[in-house]
């Protein structure tokens, strides 16, 4: 459902903001390969507009899915038929929706008067735009800010750059955001750079990385989904690009990389949620990124921060089969989410992708894979599905100081492994 109103004032905006009301999130478990089966036939059924937050794979791992309140009797009906358990996650969609858009006017109008930035908060485009602004001038001997290029709808694409000096020095590379509704994501990452900002020069550890290292921090990955997510469809994945003969918009960007593109795991509709595009690096965001991956040259590190799950991969997500450096990967990963776990006991799977969760080709990391950057990781953030993409801002704090031991954990190990 759709509610829509203008706005008039000096110019004349129109929002039509989609309403969640009575939708719900269904945790289903599957407890057989028959009962998979039949969840991939409903996530199938195009007319129940169902959104799946995580997909029918194995039957040991459950199916979150966003049922609009129209497809609820039907949904229901289908899983009780088929005597497939599942319980409510989420009772009423629309409530955490405004729930959430009530604490982020708050924070708004407290930092509006206070200088101060509310970390604990979520916030919108241009208020992050100006907080790196922000970042730039406290620290300016640290942080620059690089335009890598404009996304679809024209907005600049910002990197926050951590050098020291040097030229072309061995880099990190992280983004977030690449998925817009995946909202912790940005925002715990937004507070690792304050985090790193605020620790150099008083944290060692942090000081010798960034006294060898540059650390390239992509905050919003996704600026026209980012924005799309919040005046029209807090649940908006992909980037807003049109694509042609549909009337569906968007590509998944996490799917529209030069690894495996348009294989197994991936969809050619241009209405799905996984839509690779119609080429490898169509999408504009995407293209930008590898620009300055190639150009440089010397990344090390590639590391994509997403939510939710509580996981961190590494490739390969297009194909089942192991990376040569999956011993390597594997233990670096797990003292990484040990790390993370030591603060509040948060707990992390790790593996990669195609095992982890299911098969995903053209992925961001497969491709810095492919391409020679060996600490190639993703995370999937808090939480197991609770609140899933809508995290209550009260958590944004904790799952970035968790995140930031994990990081960290991976930053100084690339440091001490040159390769
Ligand atoms: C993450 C990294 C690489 C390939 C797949 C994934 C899983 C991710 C996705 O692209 O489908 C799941 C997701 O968005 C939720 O964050
Ligand atoms: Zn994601």
């Amino acid at each position: 459902m759709r509610v829509c109103f203008a706005l008039f004032t000096v110019f004349v905006a129109v929002y039509c903001r989609k309403v969640f009301t009575g939708d719900q999130v269904l945790r289903v478990n599957a407890n057989s390969e028959e009962q998979i089966q039949l969840l991939k036939e409903l996530e199938n059924r195009d007319m129940l507009e169902l959104d799946f937050w995580t997909h029918p794979v194995s039957s040991d791992l459950p199916v979150d899915i966003h049922v609009p309140y129209a497809s609820l009797y039907a949904v229901q009906r289908f899983l009780q038929d088929n005597q497939i358990p599942f319980h409510v996650m989420i009772k009423d969609l629309q409530e955490l929706v405004d729930k959430e858009q009530e604490d982020l006017q708050r924070s708004a109008m407290k930092s509006a008067d206070a200088k101060s930035f509310d970390y604990g908060a979520y916030h919108k485009l241009d208020t992050i735009y100006s907080w790196m602004d922000s970042m730039v001038a406290d620290h300016p001997n640290l942080i620059s800010k690089v335009q890598i290029g404009f996304s679809y709808e024209k907005r600049p694409m910002y990197v926050l750059k951590f050098s020291t000096g040097g030229s072309k020095r061995p880099a990190i590379w992280i983004d977030a955001g690449i998925h817009s509704r995946e909202w912790v994501s940005t925002a715990s990452t937004l507070w690792m750079a304050n985090k790193m900002a605020t620790d150099f020069g008083v944290d060692p550890s942090v000081t010798s990385l960034l006294g060898q290292m540059d650390v390239y921090l992509m905050i919003v990955t996704n600026p026209d989904g980012y924005a799309y997510t919040h005046t029209n469809d807090r649940m908006w994945r992909k980037t807003r690009s049109v694509n042609s003969g549909s009337s569906c918009r968007g590509v998944d960007p996490n799917r529209n990389w030069d690894a495996g593109f348009g294989g197994p795991g991936a969809s050619k509709n241009p209405c799905s949620d996984s839509y690779h595009g119609p080429s490898a690096h169509s999408a504009i965001e995407v293209q930008n990124i590898v620009d300055l991956i190639k150009n440089h040259g010397n990344f090390k590190s590639f590391i994509s921060i997403h939510a939710y799950s509580q996981l961190l991969m590494y490739p390969h997500g297009y194909t089942c089969t192991d990376i040569p450096d999956k011993a390597e990967l594997d233990s670096v990963g797990r003292r990484a989410v040990q790390d993370l776990s030591s603060l509040y006991g948060t707990s992390y799977s790790v593996g990669s992708i195609c095992k982890i969760i299911y098969q995903a080709s053209g992925g961001s990391i497969d491709w810095s894979y492919k391409v020679g950057v060996k600490y190639s990781f993703a995370f999937e953030l808090r939480d197991t599905g609770r609140y899933g993409f809508l995290l209550p801002a009260n958590q944004i704090i904790p799952t970035a100081s968790e995140t930031w031991l994990a990081l960290k954990y991976i930053m100084e190990y690339v440091r001490d492994h040159p390769y």
